[in-house]
């Protein structure tokens, strides 16, 4: 009964949401000081005086209007991570790639088609402004029925909190008379944007069925989210569908998501306790630090007796693993045309500072916004040297079904990040061996059936692993590992997707062009701004 009424709500809603369909926001982004995690104030990034930013929420139809001004003294963007952005790659925010940044004291609106249905997040994407709180969750309602029924939706949101900003630990890492890597300082956990322990119990009425949606916007630790005494049935993950599956715990890499389907139990006899543990297997265990675990209330009654579960080892759990996932659509695996077959390597470069290379060479942005580049270069813009050496442009022709192999014969972990598209997870395997000798190498795992799609994937130490996509998305997208410094170190290329097609069927917004112009980036030409394959004046990438 109550359900049904709540469905008739719902439709209600949903209706005027389709009437209005413009979801409007006005974000002045600029510095505050805050103490998030309950032990350290700092300057961070916030949208009109707040953080955590309230999160934004959508219906699938609708345009989501981001009407940003920047009260930052450095340029900013906004990344809509998971959206595709289809025909509006230059709403995508990448910083500097398809859009210069939005200048100090100026104004730039997105308008983004929230064509999707799901959890996604929005993060700044110029300079790692998301790492010092530029960062929300994006939830975008559906309007055709989940595939598990259920009563209410719970946002969980893990980030890990720095006690110092981003560029002060980036220093350090570029320092070469600092040894890479430099001594971690673990950050803290934070749930909903404040001290883990801290955050607001969830309430749940038994019976009921609650769909939590669990975000990580980290950018370095992983997260593990349990709700100990209850099961959780995956049915999301980045934004697609998946076909139930049940699992006692989530293992979230950095930009990673999932929805799941949790039923309380029919007693409020008890309350529980959530599990949320943010920890670091590439760094060294620190005992109280790494890892770091949080415990909060799932609060059937006020003052209950709290049924703490003796906690089980992590090997009896079953954690969740997108290759196991099946995606609810049954799109068929896609037949590869194109293959990129690369290693993460970490190298000094002449100047002894320490960079992460995906392909050859560390990634730079060029003096020119590839997107640009591709606009204007004509029938060049499919060669990809025009784009400049350190943009690692990659052309893709519209309707190749490209295949990523990345091998990571090494201790780090790297959660890779494709704008633009969501890919099929296919395959990991084992990857080099470590150098004491002493881990068995994983089992090679392959998708079942129809392999699920995603937008962000973890390729864990001494593994590889295998992704595909469709090339339907005329733009330049970029791929990077999403753990912020090491993006920083160069781990990304670019994907130039069939900029024949784009230049006939886009335009780049005027108010981009001008605002680039403003601050002295040209706009057209190749990666150095010039005519042909003439790349003087593009600064050469330290060897
Ligand atoms: C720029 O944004 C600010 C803050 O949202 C607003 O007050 C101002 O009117 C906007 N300026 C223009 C020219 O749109
Ligand atoms: C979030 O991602 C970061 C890094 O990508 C990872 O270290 C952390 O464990 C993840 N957290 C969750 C809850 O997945
Ligand atoms: C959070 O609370 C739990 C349980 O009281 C405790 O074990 C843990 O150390 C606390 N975490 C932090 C980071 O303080
Ligand atoms: C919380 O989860 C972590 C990771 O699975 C586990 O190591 C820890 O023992 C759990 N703690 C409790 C109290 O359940
Ligand atoms: C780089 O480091 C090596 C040894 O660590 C040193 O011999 C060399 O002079 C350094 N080069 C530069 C450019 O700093
Ligand atoms: C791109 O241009 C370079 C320089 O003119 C040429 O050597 C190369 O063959 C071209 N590549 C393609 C794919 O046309
Ligand atoms: C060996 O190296 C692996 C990967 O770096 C690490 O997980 C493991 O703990 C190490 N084992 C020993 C005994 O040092
Ligand atoms: C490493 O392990 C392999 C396989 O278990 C073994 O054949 C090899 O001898 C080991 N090497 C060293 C240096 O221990
Ligand atoms: C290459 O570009 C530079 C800088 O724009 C210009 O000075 C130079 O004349 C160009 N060279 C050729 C061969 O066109
Ligand atoms: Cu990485």
């Amino acid at each position: 009964m109550f359900r049904a009424l709540l469905g008739i709500i719902i439709a209600a809603e949903s209706l005027l949401r389709c009437q209005t369909a413009r979801v409007v926001h006005d974000w002045d982004i600029g510095y505050l000081t805050v103490n998030r995690d309950g032990y350290i104030s700092r300057r961070a990034i916030g949208v009109n005086g707040q953080l955590p930013i309230p999160p934004v929420y959508a219906t699938k139809g609708d345009t989501l209007v981001i009407n940003v001004h920047n009260s930052l003294d450095s340029p900013t963007t906004i990344h809509t991570h998971g959206l595709l952005e289809k025909g509006t790659s230059y709403m995508d925010g990448a910083g500097q790639i398809t859009q210069c940044g939005i200048p100090p004291g100026e104004n730039f609106t997105y308008e983004i088609n929230a064509d999707q249905a799901g959890t996604f997040w929005m993060h700044g994407h110029y300079k790692h402004q998301n790492v010092d709180g530029l960062r929300t969750p994006l939830v975008i309602y559906d309007t055709e029925p989940p595939v598990l029924d259920y009563d209410e939706d719970k946002l969980v949101f893990l980030e890990e909190w720095y006690g110092t900003e981003f560029n002060v630990r980036m220093a350090d890492v570029l320092n070469p008379l600092i040894p890479f890597q430099p001594q971690p300082s673990f950050p803290y956990g934070l749930i909903n944007g404040i001290n883990g322990n801290d955050t607001a119990p969830i309430t749940f009425v038994p019976g009921r069925k609650y769909r939590f949606r669990v975000i990580n916007m980290s950018s370095t630790e992983w997260f593990k989210f349990s709700l100990p005494g209850h099961k959780l049935q995956i049915i999301e993950a980045d934004g697609t569908d998946s076909m139930p599956h049940t699992v006692d715990g989530l293992d979230l890499g950095p930009g990673q998501r999932y929805s799941v389907v949790v039923t309380a139990h029919d007693t409020d006899a008890y309350n529980y306790q959530y599990n949320a543990t943010l920890y670091a297997d590439f760094n060294p265990l620190l005992p109280g630090m790494n890892p770091r675990h949080y415990l909060g209330l799932i609060e059937y009654k006020k003052g209950a007796p709290v049924k703490t579960i003796a906690p089980t080892a992590d090997s009896q759990y079953v954690w969740s693993d997108d290759i196991l996932l099946k995606a609810r659509d049954r799109q068929p695996l896609l037949s590869v045309d194109k293959t990129f077959d690369w290693t993460f390597t970490t190298k000094k470069n002449s100047k002894n500072v320490t960079t992460s290379i995906l392909d050859e060479i560390p990634f730079q942005p060029p003096l020119v916004p590839p997107l640009f580049s591709a606009f204007s270069m004509g029938d060049l813009a499919l060669n990809e040297t025009i784009y400049g050496p350190q943009t690692r442009a990659h052309v893709l022709r519209l309707g190749e079904v490209v295949e990523i192999i990345l091998h990571n014969p090494s201790a780090l972990y790297h959660a890779m990040h494709l704008h633009g598209h969501a890919f099929q997870v296919t395959e990991y395997g084992p990857s080099g061996t470590p150098a004491n000798n002493t881990t068995l190498p994983v089992p090679i795992r392959k998708f079942t059936d129809w392999p699920m799609r995603r937008d962000t994937f973890v390729v864990r130490a001494y593994e590889y692993a295998k992704v595909r996509f469709y090339a339907d998305n005329p733009g330049v997208w970029l791929f990077h590992c999403h753990m912020d410094v090491h993006f920083s170190m160069g781990m990304a290329v670019t994907f130039v997707e069939a900029p024949d097609v784009l230049q006939k069927q886009q335009t780049i917004p005027q108010a981009l062009i001008d605002m680039c112009h403003r601050q002295g980036i040209v706009t057209s030409g190749n990666g150095a701004g010039n005519a042909g394959f003439n790349l003087t004046g593009l600064p050469p990438v330290p060897s």
